[in-house]
């Protein structure tokens, strides 16, 4: 086996546990950047080992486009080509393809989409997706699955859940290193309680209450001594929750792509380096932050170099990441000492509004 999964404390739902990878031995919840092409725009590696970061997220669809998958391979598989000692999980490809390219077709067997390359049609199918997460090398790849929208209802929700386990077979047939990478299943069904048995589909533009009593079923029913992923979330309140439900693991661009936009987030919730009123404000993006940023500029050089300057992205983008991994931590430390962040709460919702 290549993973080991120990929980060293629970509160209520919540768990705080170890992750061993064959690269790293992570701390839960634990949240994961999202490195698209083998980058996380904007920061070195050595600066993602200095905020905390414990394991990477990259596409397989990006990275088998480009520079593809048998280079990457040659020249000794991810870790090595993008310079990342510590854990990588590659996602199947299936899901970028639906959301990037309106095209793709989905049939039994597999993704059929227009090469963005040359606009011939190209067949991901479940054993490729393998193959391909087989060359790149990650500790974690993904099984292909059978992407719908939450937001459409009726049967096309109850075929690509059946289509998903179906694959999810395929995936492990296919799967030639189980003693170096972890292959990990996902499990789709929309919001219908009924199909729901695990994680995967959501943050897809469904109401908060929908979507978080699906991760609560799924937690409820997901065995005990695995860890739970839920794909493609997300917000700080997000992860707060779902950790709160029984899940372990995340992933989002939201923090670096938020912050190419001149977005900070902040315990009271997010702060706007483009505004006005950040031209002559000498204090650092949070006071109560430790970051390098926070330790060394003001919201007025920010707000100077903000969609003027890589820079400005660059240093938001190391913040925002510092604040989800030192979100992640407090997760962590709080479920060990029984004292589930009410302070997030606290600072978040001051006035004890509830959120949309
Ligand atoms: N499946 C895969 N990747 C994903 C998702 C999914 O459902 C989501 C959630 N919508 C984010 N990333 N393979
Ligand atoms: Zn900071």
């Amino acid at each position: 086996m290549a993973l080991r999964f120990e929980v060293l404390g629970r509160f209520n739902r919540a768990r705080a546990a170890q992750l061993t990878l064959p690269h790293f031995a992570c701390q839960t919840p634990l949240f994961m950047p999202v490195g698209t092409q083998g980058t996380i725009k904007g920061l070195t590696t050595d600066q993602l080992e200095e905020i905390g970061c414990q394991i990477i997220l990259g596409n397989t669809y990006h990275l088998a486009l480009r520079p593809t998958s048998e280079l990457i391979d040659e020249l000794g598989g991810l870790h090595k080509f993008m310079n990342w000692p510590r854990a990588l999980l590659t996602d199947s490809g299936g899901f970028q393809m639906v959301s990037l390219l309106h095209l793709a077709d989905i049939t039994e067997k597999g993704v059929t989409f227009q090469s963005p390359v040359d606009g011939k049609p190209m067949l991901l199918t479940p054993e490729e997706s393998i193959q391909i997460q087989n060359r790149i090398g990650a500790d974690i790849i993904m099984a292909l699955d059978d992407v719908v929208r939450t937001t459409i209802t009726g049967p096309r929700i109850e075929e690509a859940m059946y289509r998903t386990l179906r694959w999810v077979d395929r995936c492990i047939a296919a799967h030639k290193r189980p003693h170096e990478q972890n292959l990990f299943g996902i499990v789709q069904g929309g919001l219908d309680p009924v199909l729901r048995y695990a994680i995967g589909g959501l943050a897809g533009g469904e109401d908060k209450d929908s979507f978080w009593r699906v991760v609560a079923q799924c937690t409820a029913a997901l065995p005990e001594d695995k860890p739970r992923y839920v794909m493609g979330v997300g917000y700080p309140l997000d992860i707060v929750v779902c950790s709160a439900l029984g899940a372990d693991m995340y992933d989002c661009v939201y923090p670096t792509r938020t912050a190419r936009f001149g977005t900070a987030l902040v315990p009271e919730g997010v702060l706007k380096l483009k505004h006005n009123a950040m031209v002559n404000d000498t204090r650092p993006i949070d006071p109560t932050c430790a970051c390098m940023v926070c330790k060394n500029y003001t919201r007025a050089y920010i707000h100077c170099l903000v969609t003027k300057d890589a820079m400005g992205s660059q240093l938001l983008s190391y913040h925002n990441l510092y604040y989800m991994l030192q979100l992640s931590r407090n997760l962590h430390s709080s479920i060990v000492e029984g004292r589930f962040v009410c302070d997030f709460l606290q600072k978040m919702f001051p006035k004890g509004d509830v959120p949309e």
